[in-house]
């Protein structure tokens, strides 16, 4: 029995599927394990790996070839989640901002100029992008944005702010979010590129989590924003929410790649810590936690690949992305608390890889909607009623 594929779910994925996930695995193994406790430690993004994973087709890779991305299924993205997020969320992270968040609105919303512009650039990790939703004070709730975008002779000026945005401050442009009216139905999306004047990407330091990531505040001052990047095919929360559901899609993949980091490391450790005369993983209280991590990891794992599949046949509702994100990020945040618990005090060390993931996914879960946010969105779902106000 393979230890890390207790229901045999490599039978339900294809040949194809199975090489790419190799292939992401192999480029984990080989380019970020050995690098990213440092990485990690010193706090910054491994940026020398942001070209290679364009090489592999990391990056939009559900996104058509004439635009030169891979066109995959979503299975074939979830699972390239999963094996970058079994190295860091931090990688995982870079690879679903372009992605989902970058890649997947000028793809929707953008004229062919931008598509033809920006879309095989960043899908060979040419250039790189952010995106900004969140504002110091509107994170959960950004349908009440104070980030302003005004007409002008030529375009338009952006004033306003953005907070913890992935990326910020190595982006070539920033995907940005404002308001063009009184309310939210007057949000639209704005390609604002590294270099406009007045615009400006501070890199937030001091984090305990997602160390090696960047992340960074926007900063807009009358920054003049040309009429041709402006994304004009969409108005309103709906055009930024429905990057997320490509978002929150990978990160369900993703939670369970850090679960089976953590969880094969604690069940080698087990097996190999020798106390009262046995390995620990003999005693019963071990095999306990052990058999719950597995569990648990599977169950997370047939919920991706179901959600995948129904997002394959154009049938996901953004509740059924939001009870992956939701459960398996806070499956995954168990497993490693469990696991750390199996490594005693060498649970702590950077020997090990359990307490980055671990503090990792105190980011995870609360970025792309908190877990409560996914609660109360499944809640709505059920009820008919939204308890969000
Ligand atoms: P509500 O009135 O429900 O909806 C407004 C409009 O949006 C539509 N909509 C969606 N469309 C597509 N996908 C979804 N998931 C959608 N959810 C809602 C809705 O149909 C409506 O459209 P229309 O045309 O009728 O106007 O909006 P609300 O203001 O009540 O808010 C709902 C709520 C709370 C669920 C939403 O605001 C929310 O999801 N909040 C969480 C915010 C969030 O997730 N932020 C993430 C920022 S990005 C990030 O964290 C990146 S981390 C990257 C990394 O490093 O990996
Ligand atoms: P708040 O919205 O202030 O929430 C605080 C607490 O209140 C949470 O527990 C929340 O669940 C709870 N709460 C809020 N509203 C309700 C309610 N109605 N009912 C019950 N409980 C509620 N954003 C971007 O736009 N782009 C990025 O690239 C990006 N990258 C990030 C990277 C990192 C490392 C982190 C940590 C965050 C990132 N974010 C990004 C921001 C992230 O999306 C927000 O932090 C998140 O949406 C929550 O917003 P907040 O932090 O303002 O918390």
């Amino acid at each position: 029995m393979p230890k890390e594929d207790f229901l045999n779910i490599d039978s339900l994925l294809s040949s194809e599927e199975l090489q790419i996930r190799d292939v992401a695995r192999q480029f984990v193994r080989e380019r970020v394990l050995p690098i990213i406790e440092d990485c990690y430690e010193r706090g910054v993004y491994p940026q020398e790996l942001i070209k290679p994973m364009g090489e592999l087709g990391f990056y939009g890779c559900t996104l058509p070839e004439e635009y030169g991305c891979a066109g995959l299924n979503n299975i074939a993205y979830g699972l390239i989640t999963q094996e970058l997020e079994r190295g860091d969320s931090g990688i995982r992270s870079f690879a679903s901002v372009q992605s989902s968040l970058v890649m997947y609105p000028i793809y929707t919303y953008g004229t062919e100029e931008q598509k033809r512009k920006w879309l095989p650039a960043l899908a060979k990790g040419e250039k790189i992008g952010c995106f900004g939703l969140t504002e110091p004070d509107y994170g959960s709730n950004p349908s009440d944005m104070v980030t302003r975008a005004e007409r002008t002779k030529y375009g338009w000026k952006l004033n306003g702010a953005k907070m913890w945005i992935t990326n910020g401050s190595i982006a070539d442009v920033a995907v940005v979010w404002a308001k063009t009216g009184a309310d939210a139905r007057s949000i639209r999306g704005f390609l604002v590129e590294k270099g406009t004047p007045g615009f400006s990407a501070p890199e937030i330091k001091k984090k305990h989590s997602l160390r090696a990531s960047i992340t960074s505040e926007l900063i807009f001052q009358d920054c003049e924003i040309p009429e041709e990047n402006l994304l004009p095919n969409v108005e309103g929360l709906r055009g930024p929410l429905s990057c997320l559901n490509q978002a929150r899609y990978g990160i369900a993949w993703g939670a369970v790649g850090s679960a089976l980091a953590t969880y094969t490391t604690a069940l080698d450790y087990s097996l190999s810590r020798i106390q009262f005369g046995r390995p620990i993983a003999a005693f019963q209280l071990t095999q306990r936690k052990l058999a719950d991590m597995i569990t648990e990891i599977s169950k997370a794992q047939l919920l991706a690949y179901h959600v995948g599949k129904l997002k394959d046949a154009g049938k996901v509702t953004p509740a059924q992305i939001s009870m992956a994100k939701r459960n398996n990020v806070a499956m995954a945040l168990n497993v490693a608390r469990e696991a750390r618990t199996i490594l005693g005090a060498n649970g702590i060390s950077a020997e090990y890889p359990v307490m980055r993931h671990m503090n990792n996914l105190e980011s995870v879960l609360t970025y792309e909607g908190t877990h409560d946010i996914h609660t109360l969105i499944i809640g709505a779902e059920v009820t008919g009623i939204q308890a969000f106000k």
